[in-house]
């Protein structure tokens, strides 16, 4: 398996001397966002965990390697190749035999982190149970991922691009605590709440460290989403960013767009009709959560 894993200088040495690491996907650089805010939002994203305590690892296939930590050129590179692939769980096995350039989602950075013994990873959302799911079936793998691999997931809560509500009875069945970081209600992404509730409320990070703990001791797989509200300056109007997400939704169904192309279809689609207002909220959020995640890190570390 070490013939698998590759790490950067950086997190090879936080590895020796026991620091808090915090793990990064690249599919919200490669296929999140546009460039070059993407590689910008990335590296300023890695600057706020170090400003925090903590040591930066983002996660990338290259060359038949799982890369954990990516050099600047390396960063550069996934913000602006052409054919990096969409990297989930079912996509790694391919990307290492082949040598492709693979960009990790949530489930599949996941899988590397806890590979690597991270166990704290920060992202801006997760996927879910897509709206219309009880006819497409359109159920992102990162769900199963938090039932089974043993990683906490710092993000901005469920995006309504999703099901929200069929989305926490998903993770409510196979047993994925959804912890709110100082809120009560599940937040959705580009606003800070819902119309749901979170399971569990933390309000500081030896809190969310302490649940991590306990359930990890006790040997039951898994991770947790640790749902953290977007700034409220930040925050998008929530009547102005339901309507736009639903004629995003129209036009993808329209064009019949399908699979791992949803997402990333959405979360453009959305820009554009935002005219980047929404790209804006997603970075402000994502630095909000690499604040909270390097804390939650070190509290872990303890
Ligand atoms: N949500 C975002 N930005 C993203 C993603 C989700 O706001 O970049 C990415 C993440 O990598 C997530 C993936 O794991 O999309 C989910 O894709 P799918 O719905 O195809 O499982
Ligand atoms: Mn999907």
């Amino acid at each position: 398996m070490e013939a698998y894993l590759s790490y950067s200088q950086e997190v090879m040495e936080a590895k020796e001397k026991g620091l808090p690491i915090v793990a990064l996907e690249s599919t919200i650089i490669s296929h999140g966002m546009p460039y070059p805010q993407n590689v910008q939002t990335a590296r300023e994203v890695e600057q706020i965990i170090r400003e925090n305590g903590a040591v930066p690892a983002t996660i990338a296939i290259i060359d038949g390697k799982i890369k954990i930590g990516l050099s600047d050129e390396e960063l550069e590179m996934f913000g602006n190749a052409q054919g990096v692939a969409k990297a989930s769980r079912r996509d790694l096995g391919y990307l290492l035999a082949t040598k492709k350039l693979g960009a990790t989602t949530v489930a599949a950075t996941m899988i590397c982190a806890e590979l690597a013994e991270i166990e704290l990873f920060v992202t801006g959302g997760i996927g879910g149970v897509h709206r219309g799911a009880e006819t497409t079936m359109d159920i992102s793998a990162d769900l199963e991922e938090l039932a089974m691999t043993n990683v906490a997931v710092v993000c901005a809560g469920a995006k309504s691009i999703l099901d929200i509500g069929l989305t926490l009875e998903y993770l409510e069945t196979k047993g994925v605590p959804v912890i709110g970081y100082d809120t009560d209600t599940l937040p959705a992404f580009y606003t800070c709440d819902s119309e749901f509730k979170v399971n569990f409320r933390a309000n500081s990070p030896e809190e969310v460290a302490g649940m991590m703990r306990a359930k990890w001791d006790l040997g039951l797989r898994g991770g947790a989403v640790i749902a953290n509200p977007i700034p409220q300056e930040d925050a998008l109007e929530s009547d102005f960013i339901n309507g736009i997400i639903e004629k995003a939704l129209a036009e993808a169904e329209e064009k019949g767009i399908a699979g791992k192309e949803v997402t990333p279809f959405m979360l453009g689609k959305v820009k554009e009709l935002t005219a980047g207002k929404s790209l804006e909220a997603n970075i402000a959020l994502v630095k909000n959560n690499a604040r909270v995640g390097a804390a939650i890190a070190a509290a872990l570390n303890k």
